[in-house]
């Protein structure tokens, strides 16, 4: 078994405790990578504002029962504290173990990601129902990308031919929308007419394909309440049927976001907080569902003028999370931080509004804002701050809305306190914009029939050594961005094909990897020979960067469509693909639900922060060895970013060496690849 980990140990805590160590005001520094983000924390110091940075010091040393995962609150008996070594505490009051209790709370996370992805995807679909029967207005939203709408129906099943474009969108958002409720044996879809044949046995024979997202999410919670399931394999294996169901959620919702805002294509901007332009009147569109904020984009071109007669020079809309990643990819929308800086964004003092939607919300965003101008305005009947504006958003009266809140953020920008403004001047070019399609366009350029074939040869060709997926959220446990950059840059170097997506891909735009060109820097040998090939073989609007960006962490299922046609490409299963998956800075239960999906999609996937299941060696076992027997995908778990990136080269230079021994055999034998998993 691995050696154990405990990320406190990494962490700023633990170092602040050395002897000589400076105190922890002045050492903010080391908290982050970013050279923002550094600045507005001295800010902080200097107001004496408490940020989560503070909080998470302040939090030290977290309770070591909740670090390994083998606190259990499901009942009211508890809590029950399990500790295999102390006599009468090895098991909770019920007698449960410690691989129950650890189980159980991994499960239960995962049916929380999975229902913030999936009340997400079900929202994109209901708005996309709503415009084909139309109960919404063309003002406020419309199908902007009929071909991709098509080319799903056609994906699903549906017969598309003469059909118009508003009746093909209602059939399949009625289609999406059943992979919630169906009460028959079939499995979602969304599911299985993305993957391989491969993975759709597999996932039969282990009776983990949903058959609905709901459903799936309320057996897992009835099977690790008091007194159900104790077995800890059974209780997993439910957790990764809803994983499964959290993929069908995301893919639904990417699909159906591109189909409503557009299927993106390449596109020029910029990141960081030095986006945060005085000139203007700033809003920072924060959360997740496009829906909103795209419409925010809408009306403050629309109410340009009025901020004009204000004294600005425009209306400047900021992403921050994955409603950024989402108006990034489409609009070109400037990204001004991932989730670890969002209070960072008002400290900055130009920051007029901040308008939120759903998920990764700290409330604490309200408390900073007290001491600014800025205007807080939640929109989600789901999510109320309170001292926040509330304003009700509603679909059919959308664009209204969204002038009635860049309005509000105009007036907010009369108020700015001039003595507050700390203005950053860091931030970088960005290329971002690539979907699977304008992906498979690029290497189209090359063998336009076969897009995935030409990053599967160069694979076994070893000009370049695999794909890399990296996504995930920020965690206060480790330095800002640092396990990202580092694990980013070594890949790179190591001539990995990189996409990114949520956070991850924030943190690799805010420092430089998305710039146009940016790969002749970062790249190794191998993969700048690839991109040069690539960039050379057609016209070029910008320049190819180092990483590329997939889009919000719903478009991990974009990752998902690439490695599924490198495995058809191949004639392989997904196990078999040169492909691996990293979240360095994982957070959200959205994360442990996308790693579990990840690894039984058949990828090894790092993880840098330790998840809460070291309190159990069966379930460590479970995740890190035993799936990769069953499922051909596991997790690395490992905070440590030298080691992180030798382990993922070796996952990618095992398949790969398997891969050229096998299609020696094939050759000579006349025999399938697809032996084995
Ligand atoms: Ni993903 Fe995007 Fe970021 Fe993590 Fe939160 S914003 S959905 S959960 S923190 S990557
Ligand atoms: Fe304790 Fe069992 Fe209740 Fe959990 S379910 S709190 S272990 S008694």
């Amino acid at each position: 078994m691995s050696p154990r980990h405990r990320n406190t140990s990494l962490g700023f805590a633990a170092t602040a405790k050395q002897p000589g160590a400076k105190p922890r005001r002045d050492a903010d520094a080391r908290r982050t990578q970013d050279p923002a983000a550094c600045e507005l924390l001295e800010e902080a110091q200097a107001r004496g504002i408490t940020t989560a940075f503070d909080r998470f010091i302040a939090q030290q040393p977290q309770c070591g029962f909740g670090l390994d995962g083998v606190c259990c609150r499901v009942c009211l008996q508890g809590p029950c504290r399990i500790n295999p070594r102390k006599a009468g505490m090895e098991k909770g009051i019920c007698g449960a173990q410690d691989y129950t209790v650890v189980a159980r709370n991994l499960a239960r996370a995962i049916a929380g990601g999975t229902a913030c992805h999936s009340d997400h995807g079900r929202h994109i679909a209901k708005v996309l129902l709503h415009v084909a029967e139309g109960e919404i207005g063309e003002e406020n939203y419309r199908v902007s990308d009929p071909e991709k709408l098509r080319r799903i129906a056609t994906r699903i099943g549906l017969e598309t031919e003469g059909v118009a474009v508003a009746d093909l969108a209602r059939r399949v958002a009625l289609a999406a929308l059943a992979d919630y409720g169906r009460h028959t044996d079939e499995t979602c879809t969304w599911l299985t007419t993305t993957i391989t044949p491969g993975r759709q046995t597999k996932f039969k024979h282990c009776a983990i394909a949903p058959t609905a997202i709901d459903r799936s999410i309320t057996d897992i919670i009835t099977q690790t309440a008091m007194g159900m399931d104790a077995d800890p394999v059974n209780i997993i294996f439910g957790g990764l049927k809803t994983a499964l169901s959290d993929y069908t959620g995301m893919h639904l919702s990417t699909d159906l976001s591109d189909v409503l805002f557009g299927t993106p294509t390449p596109v020029l901007s910029q990141a960081n907080l030095g986006v945060i332009d005085p000139a203007y009147v700033n809003i920072a569109t924060h959360g997740h569902n496009p829906t909103l904020s795209s419409l925010v984009v809408d009306a403050a071109q629309e109410l340009a003028g009025e901020a004009r007669q204000a004294g600005a020079k425009g209306v400047n809309v900021v992403g921050i999370c994955c409603t950024g990643n989402e108006l990034l990819m489409r609009d070109g929308v400037y990204l001004a931080s991932n989730v670890a800086g969002q209070e960072l964004a008002i400290m900055t003092g130009a920051l007029d509004a901040m308008i939120v939607d759903i998920q990764c919300i700290m409330p604490s965003v309200r408390a900073v804002a007290e001491c600014y101008h800025t205007a807080v305005i939640a929109t989600n009947p789901l999510v109320k701050i309170p001292g926040a504006h509330h304003v009700d958003f509603r679909e059919e009266t959308a664009l209204a809305t969204a002038k009635e809140m860049v309005r509000l953020a105009i007036r907010s920008y009369g108020k700015r306190d001039p003595a507050k403004l700390r203005v950053s001047e860091h931030k970088q070019d960005v290329v971002a914009g690539w979907s699977l399609e304008a992906l498979f366009e690029l290497l189209g350029r090359i063998d336009a029939d076969h897009p995935a074939r030409v990053l599967t040869d160069a694979i076994l060709e070893g000009e370049i050594r695999g794909v890399a997926l990296f996504a995930g959220c920020n965690n206060l446990k480790v330095n800002h961005d640092q396990s990202h950059l580092a694990i980013l840059k070594g890949l790179l170097a190591n001539d990995v094909f990189v996409v990114a997506t949520g956070c991850s891909a924030g943190a690799a735009a805010k420092a430089g990897l998305m710039a146009p060109g940016s790969y002749e820097e970062y790249g190794g040998e191998g993969l700048k020979k690839f991109l040069a090939r690539l960039s050379q073989a057609g016209a070029t609007r910008h320049g190819l960067p180092a990483v590329f960006h997939l889009g919000s962490c719903v478009d991990n299922t974009r990752a998902a469509d690439l490695w599924t046609a490198m495995a058809r490409e191949l004639d392989v299963d997904v196990p078999k693909v040169p492909f691996v998956a990293s979240a360095p800075e994982a957070m959200h239960e959205k994360a442990v639900s996308i790693g579990s999906w990840v690894v039984a999609m058949g990828i090894p996937t790092h993880v840098g922060i330790m998840p809460q299941i070291e309190g159990s060696e069966l379930v460590y076992g479970v995740g890190t060895q035993i799936a990769h027997d069953v499922y051909g995908g596991y997790f690395i778990l490992d905070p440590n970013p030298t080691t992180a990136v030798e382990r993922l080269l070796d996952a990618l230079e095992y398949r790969v060496w398997k891969l050229r021994v096998h299609r020696k055999a094939a050759d000579r034998f006349g025999a399938a690849l697809t032996a084995g998993y």
